[in-house]
């Protein structure tokens, strides 16, 4: 790697395709909603392939909307080194998330070609469909499909909260391709993400070498009491739905305060109907998203929780059905691939720490089937899923060059 410890990425020009990315779907306070498979993702997808396409690379689109793009290798029968991450953006998401994992992998490959410089792997740039799980869940959807998690069929059938079909937004934007989704096989797969936390950032250290990621479990609750008005009804004879949402929140957020310092636990997406102001609420509809690292709290967490709603729906003469519509178990990212991310990291003369992420990422699918790991640049204040998130343009270029490093010293450089 001696030829090319000096090789950086050109941080002006990442920074412009971020801030041209960001004009597409633009949320209502500078940040984005590219929520997937609406027409602004389609946008936003049109435009990536633009410049990969301009970059020299062949697009495949596989059945899911996963977009591929291939800079061929010296070898054409080595596997190739995938990099990348997600397009698609929450209602009141930022400019980084994900998509600086997509834009940095496409900088590489502009540097690798500005430099003419060729890898005895291909390398593959992806873009995955809906890793955001916020219109259809759940989350990191097309990207479970190829890796085996989800049955296809299951995922296409996913309506969002308009009643619309997966299947069919993919249609209608264009982007359902010919490609058997997940037949592709891949040597390693590497992603850039934003910590979307804080350390990173508190600590002073440029860049996040993920070891591992953190499991999840999003729990779809429905809690049905009776409709009833909210001025004539006695409080003994109230069947209160709302009252149960209530009380379910302060159950999450008590249970994972007990496994500090690292559980979490919140409601995020909460339907209460008739949602009038005097109807006392009949139904309320709402997801838990709790996490760990460890699988053994995060079972423990869930069982609580469970048994909790049924001791409160008991009370309140309410009943209460609840769905797993999410999960993961923590991961652990293969160590030779994240052994390549902290000797770039060493090479570049970047600070860097060993890190669990927070979120989920693609990665922690891709992870089943291929050797992957993650790199991660700190954000301002550690705020993401929110508008104002922010980061530095010398935290998205130390990323995307750590990224870069990674990326050529596992595709092989050819003399
Ligand atoms: O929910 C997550 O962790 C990711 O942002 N989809
Ligand atoms: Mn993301
Ligand atoms: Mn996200």
């Amino acid at each position: 790697m001696s030829l090319l410890s000096n090789l950086q990425i050109d941080g002006d020009r990442l920074w412009d395709s971020l801030m041209e990315m960001a004009k597409i779907g633009p949320g209502v306070a500078g940040g984005n909603n590219r929520q997937t498979l609406t027409d602004e993702d389609g946008e936003g997808r049109k435009l990536f392939q633009s410049w990969a396409e301009a970059a020299g690379m062949t697009m495949g689109v596989d059945t899911m909307g996963n977009m591929f793009f291939t800079r061929e290798g010296a070898d054409p029968e080595a596997l190739p080194v995938y990099v990348g991450s997600h397009l698609d953006t929450q209602p009141t998401g930022g400019k980084y998330d994900g998509v600086l994992g997509v834009l940095g992998a496409l900088e590489l490959v502009r540097t690798l070609n500005d430099l003419n410089i060729r890898t005895k792997h291909p390398i593959v740039v992806v873009n995955w469909t809906n890793e955001e799980g916020t219109r259809f869940a759940p989350a990191m959807l097309a990207s479970g499909v190829f890796a085996g998690v989800h049955e296809e069929a299951w995922a296409k059938d996913k309506v969002d909260a308009k009643g619309k079909r997966f299947g069919d937004e993919l249609k209608r934007i264009g982007w359902e391709g010919d490609e058997p989704v997940g037949a592709r096989k891949m040597k390693a797969f590497f992603e850039l993400h934003i910590e979307q936390g804080p350390i990173l950032e508190d600590e002073g250290i440029d860049i996040g070498v993920v070891t591992h990621g953190q499991g999840l479990y999003w729990l779809e609750v429905t809690l049905t009491g009776k409709e009833s008005h909210t001025g004539s009804t006695p409080m003994p004879k109230r069947r209160n739905a709302g009252l149960g949402l209530a009380r379910v929140t302060e159950l999450v957020h008590e249970v994972a305060m007990d496994y500090q310092p690292s559980a979490v636990g919140a409601i995020g997406h909460i339907d209460v109907y008739p949602n009038s102001r005097n109807i006392i609420p009949g139904r309320a509809v709402f997801t838990i998203d709790i996490r760990s690292p460890s699988k053994k709290t995060l079972d423990e967490m869930r069982e609580r929780i469970e048994d909790g709603i049924d001791l409160i729906a008991e009370a309140l003469d309410i009943e209460a059905s609840v769905d797993e519509v999410g999960h993961f178990d923590p991961v652990t990212f293969d160590p030779g691939c994240v052994k390549a991310v902290r000797d770039a990291a060493e090479r570049l003369g970047y600070s860097h720490t060993n890190i669990v992420s927070g979120a989920g990422h693609d990665a922690c699918w891709i992870n089943r089937i291929a050797p992957t790991a993650m790199v991660m640049c700190p954000c301002v204040d550690g705020l993401s899923h929110n508008e104002a998130e922010e980061i530095t343009k010398e935290w998205a270029t130390a990323g995307a060059n750590v990224l870069m490093h990674a990326v050529v010293e596992t595709a092989g450089v050819v003399e």
